[in-house]
């Protein structure tokens, strides 16, 4: 009964999560991460300069509108307004579901050079139980895939799925829904066809894990990235060419039982983002079973982070670049991009 109960939980947070045409806001960079993006941009690289720069994501204005679940970092899932709030409660205050980064870093695997196996299994069930007394909702563990001559290797691959199964058990156990995240990098000179190669493999393997570690798939997101070419691929791809490879792929590996798909951004500019997203809506409405939406982080928050630069009186201009690309894509997601409605 009890587990039930917890299962029903895990499905209603999962759905609310990609309901309608909002998506997650992706604000979880580990320290190193985002002082590595305050330093390109002279923005000290302090405790008080990060904590600053999350009240101004989490107080934007009208941010609920578009944006359902945000996922935090463990700094700032401890950290408060100016005023003393934690921001926590000002996400909840929006409606905004808090979420929590879990996983401890993409680290070398051993043996395979160029690769990497994320960590952070170790004490993870003891973390969970923490996160969820401090307001978390949902979890998410990051796995980086690289494509290149002879990557991905089975040992890569097996790796990260296992990880990434293992992680999704024991969020359900603790009751917080998993968004799994299997990222296929887009660095490299690959082409499309070869990232549709690579991202259906791994999503292959990566359901078959889930099914292996017993994880109710209703009660979880699949976080992947677009099917893309690499960075450095000379034969571009058009936006429709992205939208079909990226939603053919998922088609033959998600199954309709994952409640809903938030693709994260990769490193693509916000508007190819916003416009991937909405081409896949066009071209594939009514032919999908899950919800397909956002969770991107650099895709919404470059714009308003080079507008901010560390200055207080930036805070309400960056904050009205970040709403406006969270909006642009709960608009991609009712196929409304670009068309200016
Ligand atoms: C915010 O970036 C997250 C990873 O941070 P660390 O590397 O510092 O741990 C990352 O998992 C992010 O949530 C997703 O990759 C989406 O980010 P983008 O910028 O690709 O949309």
């Amino acid at each position: 009964m009890a587990d039930q109960v917890k299962t029903s939980a895990l499905i209603s947070t999962a759905r609310a999560l990609v309901a309608g045409d909002k998506g997650l806001l992706a604000m979880d960079e580990s320290t190193s991460t985002c002082n590595q993006r305050f330093a390109e941009l002279g923005i000290p690289q302090t405790v008080e300069a990060r904590r600053s720069y999350r009240e101004l994501l989490v107080t934007t204005p009208r941010l609920g509108e578009c944006i359902s679940g945000a996922i935090l970092y463990d700094e700032t899932i401890r950290q408060r307004t100016r005023e003393g709030t934690s921001l926590v409660e000002v996400l909840l205050r929006a409606g905004i579901i808090p979420g929590i980064k879990v996983d401890l870093g993409a680290k070398e695997l051993a043996g395979f050079p160029g690769e990497k196996v994320t960590e952070g299994l170790d004490g993870l069930r003891e973390r969970l139980t923490e996160y969820l007394q401090l307001g978390a909702r949902f979890a998410k563990w990051r796995a980086v895939i690289a494509t290149g001559e002879g990557l991905p290797t089975q040992a890569c691959m097996e790796a990260n799925v296992h990880a990434l199964a293992r992680y999704a058990a024991l969020c359900q156990e603790a009751g917080l829904v998993p968004i799994v995240e299997p990222e296929v990098l887009m660095d490299g000179s690959h082409t499309l066809e070869r990232c549709f190669g690579v991202t259906e493999e791994v999503l292959g393997m990566l359901f078959a894990q889930l099914y292996t570690q017993g994880v109710a798939l209703e009660g979880m997101l699949l976080k992947p990235s677009m099917v893309l070419a690499g960075k450095d691929c000379p034969q571009p791809s058009s936006v429709d060419q992205v939208a079909d490879a990226t939603v053919t792929c998922l088609l033959r590996t998600v199954p309709a039982a994952v409640p809903g798909i938030a693709f994260l951004s990769g490193g693509q500019s916000p508007e190819q983002a916003s416009r991937h997203l909405n081409a896949m809506h066009i071209r594939f409405e009514r032919k999908m079973p899950w919800a397909l939406t956002f969770s991107f982080a650099r895709a919404i928050q470059q714009p308003a982070l080079e507008i901010w630069k560390g200055q207080d009186a930036n805070v309400a201009a960056a904050q009205g670049a970040l709403y406006h690309w969270a909006s642009c894509n709960s608009a991609a997601r009712r196929r409304q991009y670009g068309t200016g409605v």
